[in-house]
């Protein structure tokens, strides 16, 4: 009954291992630099916590995302390829990819289409959205590990649910904020909770 659900789901940290995939090509590329382990992550911006610990590797840190070939090469993180698929099987689901391409786009957009064809079928690329502003996405749902989105519309329509990841791990959220804490978390659920 009621119209269909409609759930956002992010890309980088959420489906796409970034932050492992940050931390093997940064270690390999700069060997003898000094490098934050993903448990002394905190903070969604890499490049942040990379400036802190010396100002010049915030630099270094965004050669590697910049890079090409950095963004097809993430690993999918455990579960979430196989649940988006069977949020798309479910009745009364529409599923979408939302993501933000970074503003170096010589090689990211084109790779994260690749990814999601890669992983999840080349008829799954009709599901792909990237924007910037997820603020102007409507939908039920927005399943994403930055705690923060903001953009141009104050009062977006989706209830954002924040995946757990190595930066946002210990973050304590306004206690409304509902987490999912892995694909393997009860996601069913959630998405239930939102139905009519
Ligand atoms: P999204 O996960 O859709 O909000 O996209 C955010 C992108 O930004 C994602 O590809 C991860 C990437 N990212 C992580 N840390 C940094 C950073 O310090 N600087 C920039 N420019 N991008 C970052």
């Amino acid at each position: 009954s009621g119209k269909k659900l409609r759930v956002l789901v992010d890309m980088d940290g959420v489906l796409a291992d970034f932050e492992g995939g940050f931390l093997k090509k940064y270690r390999s590329r700069y060997p003898t630099e000094p490098y934050i382990n993903l448990d002394d992550r905190r903070g969604f911006w890499v490049s942040s916590q990379y400036g802190r610990l010396r100002s010049d590797l915030r630099e270094k840190a965004i050669s590697i995302w910049e890079s090409k070939d950095f963004f097809i090469d993430l690993d999918p993180l455990p579960g979430g390829v196989k649940a988006v698929k069977e949020m798309a099987e479910m009745e009364n689901t529409d599923v979408f990819i939302c993501t933000s391409p970074i503003k170096h786009y010589h090689h990211c957009p084109h790779e994260k289409y690749a990814w999601v064809e890669k992983h999840l079928g080349h008829e799954f690329l009709e599901q792909v959205i990237l924007t910037r502003d997820k603020t102007l996405i409507t939908g039920d749902i927005l399943i994403d590990d930055k705690p923060d989105i903001l953009g141009v519309e104050a009062k977006p329509t989706w209830e954002h649910i924040l995946f757990t990841a190595c930066h946002n791990k210990h973050l304590t959220v306004n206690p409304s904020q509902r987490r999912l804490n892995s694909w393997s978390d009860d996601w069913r659920a959630i998405l239930n909770s939102k139905r009519q």
